[in-house]
């Protein structure tokens, strides 16, 4: 009887312990719960920030997140393009089942997101810089947002109450005073926070801080290895696509040569759009003050063009144009680290950064003269792939690598499973908090699925979508064009051969693409689909150019 008591006793005890770490564990009270700071820069390639690969240039600040927490080797976009990537990552859904499969028509501002699942759960909610929606956030209790790209100098803000109010300065360093600035009046200190900051850059068309532009302008950098690439053995999307260095990158917008120069000099490749237009923002916005500073900077440029352009050869051509871009795309990379350190800085100086989760990651990839490429969208290596760096102390053990599928499809439920909120079942993505909590026996993930559409548009690279496993990438192009191509990941990480036509990979192509299938249904894409997203696309190109027409 008394052993019975005993064990009695002893099993309530255990039951209590249990149930009362378990209650700890899933009812934190609200104001315990993590602050969650999601950082995202537009058009991040992962080749530049020095946690991933140091050759280019060195990220000190950006790197703080890595040796404090996991840096994902394999993080990917379900869809490498802005504001699909945005919606992804705010609905945890994929683009065909969110709607924003292209950066054209706006986001339907009824879906849950998960900044409104925070918001409902009592954290305060704020957003500043860039979201590219077409409409305002929801679920955000304080915002300013760039309208549409934004601008790099003295950038407008649309606010909360619908006024769109002109900040002077440099559009990073901006971005990050709204945020502070929010940080230090406007945090309810009894609530958690959940901080979207986002910035503009290094997007197109790659405008640095003048002593930025200055410093990068003298530094030369290391070419890719496929620079040169001839698209030989892929297949016609790529030999189609206008984002080639040499042949689409355009001398004014991007290279920052003086449209007056580009009619005067009639630079070869002939280059048709934009040759005038470039120089606007510039020219419109900076102030006296701020020209006075650029002005030195574009004199030199235009001089060693006016000086050296017709005397190159393509090759040498390519390679100018490569160090242009990199000079500028760097140094705008440099403001944003700079400034991501300022936000650390204050974590820390306000003893936030140990309750605060920090997410650091981009849009999406970006070709930085990989194949002879800049812009986005192929599900090609450089743009699939994302940059993706956590922090969580007492959560993530400090400086883990971690080489799982993971995708910016998995963000929302990441984020919310942290805050110890419900995300909805209709959420596609998974929580990373297994790998998170390096309990990597629960993540069991081989392939993740991927779907390109906009197109015919700007740098017109065909809808295509396909499988990644971290062996093989098997990819269909369609719409007009029919064409599978299948790259070997290990032995070919280049992705420079297309292996589809070959009959020694014939069985893996056939059991790619019975996963591809699976993947499909499992995520609730289809023909049928695509032939929607084909419809609306036509039907808005045509109402925007009868509209033109009007
Ligand atoms: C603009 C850019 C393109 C870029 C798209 C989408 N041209 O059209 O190069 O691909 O945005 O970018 S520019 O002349 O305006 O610089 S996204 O990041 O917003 O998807
Ligand atoms: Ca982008």
């Amino acid at each position: 009887m008394t052993f019975h008591l005993k064990a009695l006793r002893v099993l309530v005890f255990v039951f209590l312990v249990v149930s009362c770490g378990q209650q700890q564990e899933t009812q934190k009270p609200i104001a315990e719960r993590p602050n969650i700071v999601f950082i995202m820069s537009d058009d991040h390639a992962y080749q530049a920030i020095s946690a991933y690969q140091n050759h280019l240039i060195q990220t000190p600040n950006i790197d703080r997140i890595a040796k404090g927490g996991i840096t994902f080797h394999n993080a990917s976009v379900t869809n490498s393009i802005c504001a699909p990537s945005r919606a992804t990552i705010l609905t945890g859904k994929h683009t065909h089942i969110n709607g924003k499969t292209d950066n054209s028509r706006p986001f339907d501002t009824t879906q849950v997101t998960f900044p409104k699942l925070f918001q409902d759960a009592g954290y305060q909610t704020a957003m500043f810089g860039k979201l590219h929606f077409g409409n305002n956030p929801k679920g955000v209790d304080d915002f300013m947002i760039l309208p549409g790209q934004g601008n790099y100098i003295n950038p407008d803000f649309i606010t909360k109450n619908g006024d769109t109010v002109r900040i002077e300065g440099y559009v990073t360093d901006v971005i990050t005073d709204l945020t502070l600035d929010w940080l230090d009046t406007k945090r309810d200190t009894t609530k958690p926070f959940l901080m979207m900051y986002l910035h503009k850059a290094p997007h197109r068309p790659w405008w640095p801080r003048p002593d930025k532009f200055r410093e990068f302008l003298n530094k030369e950098f290391p070419e890719p290895e496929t620079l040169f690439d001839d698209y030989t053995s892929r297949g016609t999307a790529a030999k189609t696509a206008e984002m080639n260095l040499l042949r689409h990158m355009m001398y004014s917008h991007d290279s920052k040569i003086r449209p007056e120069l580009v009619q005067r000099m009639r630079p070869e490749p002939h280059i048709p759009e934009f040759e005038n237009s470039f120089h606007g923002p510039y020219t419109e916005r900076a102030t006296p003050e701020q020209k006075a500073l650029y002005e030195p900077i574009l004199d030199i440029i235009n001089t060693d063009f006016e000086e050296n352009w017709p005397k190159m050869d393509d090759t040498q051509k390519m390679r100018w144009k490569y160090q242009r871009y990199m000079q500028d795309y760097l140094a705008c990379i440099s403001s944003v680290d700079d400034n991501v350190g300022r936000v650390l800085d204050y974590l820390d100086e306000n003893h936030l950064s140990e309750n605060t989760l920090v997410v650091y990651t981009s849009d999406q990839g970006f070709y930085l003269g990989e194949h002879g490429w800049f812009d986005k969208r192929f599900i090609y290596n450089e743009s699939f792939g994302t940059p993706l760096l956590i922090r969580w102390p007492n959560t993530i053990k400090p400086g883990i690598t971690n080489e799982e599928m993971v995708q910016n499809l998995d963000f929302a439920q990441t984020l919310l499973e942290a805050a110890q909120i419900e995300a909805p079942n209709d959420m596609q993505g998974e929580s990373l908090m297994p790998l998170l909590t390096s309990n990597e026996t629960e993540w069991n993930r081989d392939a993740v699925y991927y779907h390109y559409y906009e197109y015919p548009a700007v740098h017109q690279v065909k809808r295509h979508y396909g499988i990644v496993t971290k062996a093989y990438k098997l990819a269909h192009f369609y719409y007009d064009v029919d064409e599978w191509e299948l790259y070997d990941r290990l032995n070919d990480p280049n992705e420079l051969h297309n292996l589809y036509e070959n009959p020694q990979y014939a069985d893996v192509v056939a059991n790619l693409k019975l996963k591809l299938e699976e993947l499909r249904e499992r995520y609730g894409d289809s023909d049928e689909l695509n032939q929607k997203y084909i419809d609306i696309h036509l039907k808005n190109s045509m109402d925007s150019s009868s509209k033109e027409n009007e």
